[in-house]
């Protein structure tokens, strides 16, 4: 349903390593070699600066929770693996502090191999993990996890922003070796509005059958409610209620590229 990414003017941003090599080249005399090997030793320095203060992999958020269900907490967290953590000033929805670039899921279930797996693919499989993503850091990010299809497995939701009116929700589940996968609505990727600011939400909530979603449609000027109950057979989640009735949420988390 959803698809996105982030404006063209951000991508391909990446630690400013090149600039340094500008102040190499200003004009000097002979009689300068000594303030020009000051500055060289200087430029070196301002080269290796960005890379150290933009090292990654950054740790985004990490969370213990008993992933299987055999009673032994486990681990998962994100990491940036490559970008960097900075202050987007520029004016749009998206600006602010943030990680941004791309991350794996690291998952470390109890006595197993830790399992590493790119978020960018997973959210983005339509560009082939190529799309860049970021997290805010206005606030730490907390992940929401639920047994949505309640198959003993913990699962839970992460959202990107998707344009100035909701961000994109998924949900992904975990498999009891780590790995991590999407779980399918209606035969589709998942993605639900939600908070813009927000990168995990309750507002999708776990219920007997399944989980229900709710958001505040700003198109529509109205909240819109979503129950869905998990299909075994179709290992898919069903649409089940929509309040208000028959009125689908529109794509507002669509594209949102410029
Ligand atoms: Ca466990
Ligand atoms: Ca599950």
């Amino acid at each position: 349903m959803a698809s996105g990414g982030l404006r063209d003017g951000t991508r391909g941003q990446q630690p400013a390593a090149g600039y340094a090599a500008r102040p190499c080249a200003g004009p000097f005399g002979r009689g300068d070699e000594e303030l020009k090997r000051l500055l060289v030793d200087l430029a070196v320095g301002v080269l290796l600066i960005p890379s150290v203060a933009c090292a990654v992999p950054m740790l985004v958020t990490t969370a213990s929770r008993d992933v299987n269900g055999d009673g032994k907490l486990d681990r998962i967290a994100i990491w940036l693996t490559e970008g960097r953590r900075y202050d987007d000033t520029e004016l749009w929805g998206g600006a602010g502090e943030k990680y941004e670039g791309r991350f794996v899921v690291l998952v470390e279930i109890t006595g197993k191999m830790p399992v590493t797996n790119d978020l960018n693919r997973l959210f983005y499989p339509e560009y082939e993990g190529k799309e860049p993503m970021f997290f805010r850091c206005s606030k730490p990010l907390e992940m929401q996890f639920a047994d949505y299809n309640h198959d003993g497995l913990l699962d839970f939701n992460l959202g990107q922003y998707a344009g100035t009116a909701a961000g994109c929700f998924r949900l992904f589940t975990v498999s009891r070796d780590g790995r991590v996968s999407e779980l399918s609505v209606d035969g589709q990727p998942s993605g639900f509005g939600g908070p813009l600011r927000t990168h995990s939400t309750s507002l999708i909530a776990a219920t007997r059958e399944g989980f229900t979603h709710s958001y505040y449609s700003r198109m529509i000027g109205t909240e819109i409610r979503s129950w869905y109950r998990w299909d075994k057979d179709k290992i898919m989640f069903v649409l089940v209620k929509q309040e208000p009735p028959d009125r689908r949420p529109e794509p507002e988390v669509g594209t949102y590229r410029r």
